[in-house]
Protein backbone atom coordinates (compact mmCIF):
# COMPACT_ATOMS: atom_id res chain seq x y z
CA UNK A 1 0.00 0.00 0.00
CA UNK A 2 1.71 3.29 -1.04
CA UNK A 3 -0.65 5.85 0.38
CA UNK A 4 1.44 8.78 0.87
CA UNK A 5 -0.53 10.34 3.81
CA UNK A 6 -2.59 7.64 6.28
CA UNK A 7 -5.70 9.20 7.25
CA UNK A 8 -7.86 7.65 10.55
CA UNK A 9 -10.71 8.97 12.27
CA UNK A 10 -11.72 8.34 15.80
CA UNK A 11 -13.31 10.21 18.94
CA UNK A 12 -13.64 13.54 16.41
CA UNK A 13 -9.81 13.39 15.92
CA UNK A 14 -8.24 13.05 12.31
CA UNK A 15 -5.11 11.66 12.36
CA UNK A 16 -3.11 12.32 9.70
CA UNK A 17 -0.13 10.29 8.92
CA UNK A 18 3.11 11.64 6.71
CA UNK A 19 3.85 8.41 5.15
CA UNK A 20 7.06 8.46 2.69
CA UNK A 21 8.99 6.83 5.64
CA UNK A 22 12.10 5.59 3.19
CA UNK A 23 12.06 9.39 2.14
CA UNK A 24 12.09 10.95 5.70
CA UNK A 25 8.52 11.51 4.69
CA UNK A 26 9.81 14.12 2.06
CA UNK A 27 7.28 16.20 -0.07
CA UNK A 28 6.96 15.16 -3.07
CA UNK A 29 3.39 15.98 -5.59
CA UNK A 30 1.38 13.05 -4.18
CA UNK A 31 2.21 13.73 -0.23
CA UNK A 32 1.12 17.25 -0.93
CA UNK A 33 -1.70 16.59 -2.26
CA UNK A 34 -2.95 14.07 -0.01
CA UNK A 35 -1.96 16.58 2.85
CA UNK A 36 -4.25 18.99 1.59
CA UNK A 37 -7.14 16.58 1.05
CA UNK A 38 -6.67 15.67 4.46
CA UNK A 39 -6.70 19.76 6.00
CA UNK A 40 -9.51 20.45 3.40
CA UNK A 41 -11.59 17.35 5.24
CA UNK A 42 -11.18 18.78 8.25
CA UNK A 43 -12.28 22.07 7.65
CA UNK A 44 -15.30 20.45 5.69
CA UNK A 45 -16.36 17.93 8.15
CA UNK A 46 -18.37 19.03 11.53
CA UNK A 47 -17.64 15.79 13.34
CA UNK A 48 -13.75 16.42 13.05
CA UNK A 49 -12.65 18.48 15.86
CA UNK A 50 -8.92 18.02 16.18
CA UNK A 51 -6.49 17.01 13.64
CA UNK A 52 -3.62 14.57 15.18
CA UNK A 53 -0.47 15.35 12.29
CA UNK A 54 2.14 13.07 12.90
CA UNK A 55 5.22 10.60 10.53
CA UNK A 56 5.71 7.30 9.75
CA UNK A 57 8.79 5.90 10.47
CA UNK A 58 12.03 7.36 11.87
CA UNK A 59 11.26 10.88 10.66
CA UNK A 60 8.56 13.72 10.91
CA UNK A 61 9.17 15.47 7.53
CA UNK A 62 12.62 16.03 5.53
CA UNK A 63 10.93 18.98 4.17
CA UNK A 64 10.94 19.00 0.32
CA UNK A 65 11.91 15.60 -1.78
CA UNK A 66 14.79 17.15 -3.56
CA UNK A 67 15.06 13.78 -5.74
CA UNK A 68 12.42 15.91 -7.58
CA UNK A 69 14.77 19.00 -7.81
CA UNK A 70 17.58 17.92 -9.60
CA UNK A 71 19.49 20.14 -11.00
CA UNK A 72 21.51 17.63 -13.18
CA UNK A 73 18.01 16.25 -14.63
CA UNK A 74 16.63 19.65 -15.54
CA UNK A 75 16.87 21.62 -18.86
CA UNK A 76 15.71 25.02 -17.07
CA UNK A 77 15.91 26.87 -13.46
CA UNK A 78 12.94 25.90 -11.61
CA UNK A 79 10.59 28.64 -10.32
CA UNK A 80 10.25 27.76 -6.64
CA UNK A 81 8.24 30.59 -6.06
CA UNK A 82 5.49 28.69 -8.33
CA UNK A 83 5.95 25.54 -6.43
CA UNK A 84 5.56 27.60 -2.77
CA UNK A 85 2.07 29.13 -4.07
CA UNK A 86 0.86 25.99 -5.70
CA UNK A 87 2.04 23.18 -2.66
CA UNK A 88 3.12 24.68 0.39
CA UNK A 89 1.14 28.01 1.05
CA UNK A 90 -2.34 26.75 0.44
CA UNK A 91 -1.46 23.96 3.43
CA UNK A 92 0.34 26.18 5.67
CA UNK A 93 -3.05 29.04 4.96
CA UNK A 94 -5.38 25.78 5.84
CA UNK A 95 -3.50 24.61 9.02
CA UNK A 96 -3.88 28.05 10.16
CA UNK A 97 -7.30 28.60 8.74
CA UNK A 98 -8.78 25.72 10.23
CA UNK A 99 -10.33 27.03 13.59
CA UNK A 100 -10.02 23.91 14.94
CA UNK A 101 -7.00 22.57 17.25
CA UNK A 102 -4.28 21.14 15.15
CA UNK A 103 -1.87 18.81 17.08
CA UNK A 104 1.45 18.15 16.06
CA UNK A 105 3.39 14.89 17.26
CA UNK A 106 7.42 15.42 15.63
CA UNK A 107 8.36 11.98 15.96
CA UNK A 108 11.89 12.24 14.35
CA UNK A 109 13.76 15.01 12.60
CA UNK A 110 11.89 17.47 10.78
CA UNK A 111 13.75 19.47 8.67
CA UNK A 112 13.27 22.64 5.88
CA UNK A 113 9.47 22.61 5.50
CA UNK A 114 9.06 19.85 7.66
CA UNK A 115 10.00 21.67 10.55
CA UNK A 116 8.35 24.69 9.78
CA UNK A 117 4.78 22.84 8.54
CA UNK A 118 5.34 21.38 12.19
CA UNK A 119 5.42 24.96 13.97
CA UNK A 120 2.10 25.85 11.82
CA UNK A 121 0.50 23.75 14.31
CA UNK A 122 -1.24 24.88 17.01
CA UNK A 123 0.13 22.53 19.49
CA UNK A 124 3.19 20.93 19.02
CA UNK A 125 4.78 17.83 20.82
CA UNK A 126 8.28 16.33 20.22
CA UNK A 127 10.04 13.59 21.16
CA UNK A 128 12.91 14.02 22.99
CA UNK A 129 15.12 12.20 20.45
CA UNK A 130 13.49 14.62 17.39
CA UNK A 131 15.12 18.16 16.25
CA UNK A 132 14.54 20.50 14.38
CA UNK A 133 16.69 22.16 11.34
CA UNK A 134 16.27 24.70 8.85
CA UNK A 135 18.25 22.90 6.10
CA UNK A 136 17.42 25.58 4.07
CA UNK A 137 20.47 27.20 4.11
CA UNK A 138 22.68 24.36 3.57
CA UNK A 139 21.27 24.57 -0.60
CA UNK A 140 21.16 28.01 -1.00
CA UNK A 141 17.36 28.65 -0.29
CA UNK A 142 15.52 30.90 2.60
CA UNK A 143 13.28 29.26 5.04
CA UNK A 144 9.72 28.53 3.48
CA UNK A 145 6.23 27.33 4.66
CA UNK A 146 6.01 29.75 6.99
CA UNK A 147 9.74 29.90 8.85
CA UNK A 148 10.96 32.74 8.47
CA UNK A 149 7.98 34.03 9.85
CA UNK A 150 7.33 31.45 12.79
CA UNK A 151 10.57 32.08 14.00
CA UNK A 152 10.51 35.23 14.16
CA UNK A 153 7.46 35.22 15.92
CA UNK A 154 8.33 32.46 18.38
CA UNK A 155 11.89 33.58 19.05
CA UNK A 156 12.90 36.93 17.98
CA UNK A 157 15.37 38.15 15.35
CA UNK A 158 18.11 36.96 16.70
CA UNK A 159 17.60 33.07 17.52
CA UNK A 160 15.80 32.83 14.13
CA UNK A 161 18.58 34.31 12.41
CA UNK A 162 21.30 32.01 13.72
CA UNK A 163 18.84 28.95 13.30
CA UNK A 164 17.82 30.17 9.69
CA UNK A 165 21.66 30.63 8.83
CA UNK A 166 23.43 28.04 10.46
CA UNK A 167 21.10 25.25 10.29
CA UNK A 168 22.62 23.62 13.58
CA UNK A 169 19.96 21.07 14.49
CA UNK A 170 17.79 21.88 17.52
CA UNK A 171 16.85 19.39 19.82
CA UNK A 172 13.44 19.22 21.23
CA UNK A 173 14.43 19.91 25.01
CA UNK A 174 15.79 23.13 23.81
CA UNK A 175 12.57 24.08 21.03
CA UNK A 176 10.37 23.43 24.28
CA UNK A 177 12.82 26.21 26.58
CA UNK A 178 12.95 28.59 23.63
CA UNK A 179 9.15 28.50 23.46
CA UNK A 180 9.22 27.21 19.92
CA UNK A 181 7.28 23.87 20.60
CA UNK A 182 4.46 23.05 23.86
CA UNK A 183 6.45 20.05 25.04
CA UNK A 184 9.11 17.37 24.27
CA UNK A 185 8.02 14.13 25.58
CA UNK A 186 9.96 11.01 26.09
CA UNK A 187 10.14 9.13 22.87
CA UNK A 188 7.51 6.32 23.87
CA UNK A 189 5.25 8.44 25.60
CA UNK A 190 4.95 10.73 22.47
CA UNK A 191 1.92 9.62 20.68
CA UNK A 192 -0.15 8.76 23.93
CA UNK A 193 0.62 12.20 25.07
CA UNK A 194 -0.11 14.13 21.82
CA UNK A 195 -3.32 11.94 20.92
CA UNK A 196 -4.69 11.78 24.31
CA UNK A 197 -4.13 15.64 24.16
CA UNK A 198 -5.98 15.91 20.69
CA UNK A 199 -8.80 13.40 21.86
CA UNK A 200 -9.44 15.98 24.85
CA UNK A 201 -9.50 18.71 23.09
CA UNK A 202 -11.95 16.83 20.32
CA UNK A 203 -14.20 16.80 22.96
CA UNK A 204 -13.99 20.46 23.91
CA UNK A 205 -15.94 23.39 22.59
CA UNK A 206 -14.75 23.40 19.63
CA UNK A 207 -16.67 26.88 18.65
CA UNK A 208 -14.90 28.35 21.43
CA UNK A 209 -11.54 26.86 21.04
CA UNK A 210 -11.66 28.05 17.44
CA UNK A 211 -12.52 31.70 17.83
CA UNK A 212 -9.33 31.78 20.64
CA UNK A 213 -6.85 30.29 17.51
CA UNK A 214 -8.37 33.25 15.47
CA UNK A 215 -7.75 35.86 18.45
CA UNK A 216 -4.15 34.57 19.02
CA UNK A 217 -3.13 34.46 15.60
CA UNK A 218 -4.64 37.63 15.24
CA UNK A 219 -2.80 39.62 18.57
CA UNK A 220 0.18 40.71 16.97
CA UNK A 221 -1.24 42.34 14.09
CA UNK A 222 -3.72 44.24 16.36
CA UNK A 223 -3.04 47.56 18.89
CA UNK A 224 -4.58 46.60 21.79
CA UNK A 225 -7.98 48.39 21.26
CA UNK A 226 -8.33 47.06 17.89
CA UNK A 227 -7.50 43.29 19.60
CA UNK A 228 -10.42 44.40 22.66
CA UNK A 229 -12.93 44.92 19.99
CA UNK A 230 -11.99 41.65 18.27
CA UNK A 231 -12.32 39.67 21.46
CA UNK A 232 -15.83 41.83 22.31
CA UNK A 233 -16.93 40.04 19.04
CA UNK A 234 -15.71 36.42 19.35
CA UNK A 235 -16.82 36.55 23.00
CA UNK A 236 -20.29 37.68 21.78
CA UNK A 237 -20.33 34.63 19.70
CA UNK A 238 -18.81 32.37 22.20
CA UNK A 239 -21.48 33.19 24.69
CA UNK A 240 -24.09 32.09 21.94
CA UNK A 241 -22.79 28.71 21.63
CA UNK A 242 -24.78 25.52 23.15
CA UNK A 243 -21.32 25.02 24.59
CA UNK A 244 -21.12 27.59 26.85
CA UNK A 245 -24.25 26.94 28.19
CA UNK A 246 -23.22 23.69 29.17
CA UNK A 247 -20.07 24.62 30.54
CA UNK A 248 -22.18 27.26 32.82
CA UNK A 249 -24.92 24.79 33.71
CA UNK A 250 -22.03 21.85 33.92
CA UNK A 251 -20.52 23.91 36.60
CA UNK A 252 -23.57 24.54 38.25
CA UNK A 253 -24.57 21.40 38.58
CA UNK A 254 -21.32 20.26 39.86
CA UNK A 255 -20.17 18.03 37.00
CA UNK A 256 -18.15 17.72 33.86
CA UNK A 257 -19.55 19.17 30.63
CA UNK A 258 -20.29 17.59 27.57
CA UNK A 259 -19.47 19.71 24.72
CA UNK A 260 -21.14 18.86 21.48
CA UNK A 261 -18.71 21.29 19.40
CA UNK A 262 -21.51 24.27 18.22
O1 LIG B 1 11.59 22.98 -3.89
C1 LIG B 1 10.64 23.64 -3.52
O2 LIG B 1 9.48 23.40 -3.90
C2 LIG B 1 10.87 24.75 -2.55
C3 LIG B 1 10.54 24.30 -1.18
C4 LIG B 1 11.49 23.85 -0.35
C5 LIG B 1 11.16 23.34 0.99
C6 LIG B 1 12.25 22.58 1.68
O3 LIG B 1 11.94 21.84 2.57
S1 LIG B 1 13.89 22.81 1.20
C7 LIG B 1 14.77 21.75 2.32
C8 LIG B 1 14.78 20.34 1.86
N1 LIG B 1 15.24 19.43 2.88
C9 LIG B 1 16.53 19.26 3.18
O4 LIG B 1 17.40 19.92 2.66
C10 LIG B 1 16.87 18.17 4.18
C11 LIG B 1 17.65 17.08 3.50
N2 LIG B 1 17.86 15.96 4.41
C12 LIG B 1 18.78 16.00 5.37
O5 LIG B 1 19.48 16.96 5.60
C13 LIG B 1 18.95 14.75 6.18
O6 LIG B 1 18.43 13.67 5.45
C14 LIG B 1 18.24 14.81 7.55
C15 LIG B 1 19.01 15.79 8.46
C16 LIG B 1 16.79 15.21 7.44
C17 LIG B 1 18.29 13.40 8.21
O7 LIG B 1 19.62 12.94 8.19
P1 LIG B 1 19.91 11.40 8.48
O8 LIG B 1 21.40 11.25 8.49
O9 LIG B 1 19.16 11.00 9.68
O10 LIG B 1 19.28 10.59 7.26
P2 LIG B 1 19.81 10.48 5.75
O11 LIG B 1 20.70 9.29 5.66
O12 LIG B 1 20.37 11.77 5.29
O13 LIG B 1 18.45 10.21 4.96
C18 LIG B 1 17.84 8.93 4.90
C19 LIG B 1 17.27 8.71 3.51
O14 LIG B 1 16.26 9.72 3.27
C20 LIG B 1 18.33 8.90 2.44
O15 LIG B 1 17.99 8.06 1.38
P3 LIG B 1 18.83 6.71 1.07
O16 LIG B 1 20.26 7.12 0.92
O17 LIG B 1 18.62 5.87 2.31
O18 LIG B 1 18.20 6.15 -0.15
C21 LIG B 1 18.13 10.33 2.03
O19 LIG B 1 18.59 10.61 0.74
C22 LIG B 1 16.61 10.44 2.10
N3 LIG B 1 16.22 11.84 2.29
C23 LIG B 1 16.36 12.59 3.39
N4 LIG B 1 15.89 13.81 3.18
C24 LIG B 1 15.46 13.83 1.91
C25 LIG B 1 15.67 12.58 1.33
N5 LIG B 1 15.34 12.30 0.06
C26 LIG B 1 14.81 13.29 -0.67
N6 LIG B 1 14.58 14.53 -0.18
C27 LIG B 1 14.90 14.84 1.08
N7 LIG B 1 14.62 16.07 1.59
Amino acid sequence: DNQTVLVTLKDGVLGVTLNRPDKLNSFNVDMHLALRAALQRAHDEADIRAVLLTGAGRAFSAGQDLGDRDPRKMTEKPDLGETLETYYNPTLRLIRSLEKPVIAAVNGVAAGAGANIAFACDIVFAAKSAKFIQAFSKIGLIPDAGGSWSLTRALGEPRAKALAMTAEPLIAEKAEDWGLIWKAVEDEKLMEEASGLATRLAGGPTKGLGLTKRLIQAASEHDLSTHLDMERDCQREAGRTDDYAEGVTAFLEKRAPVFKGK
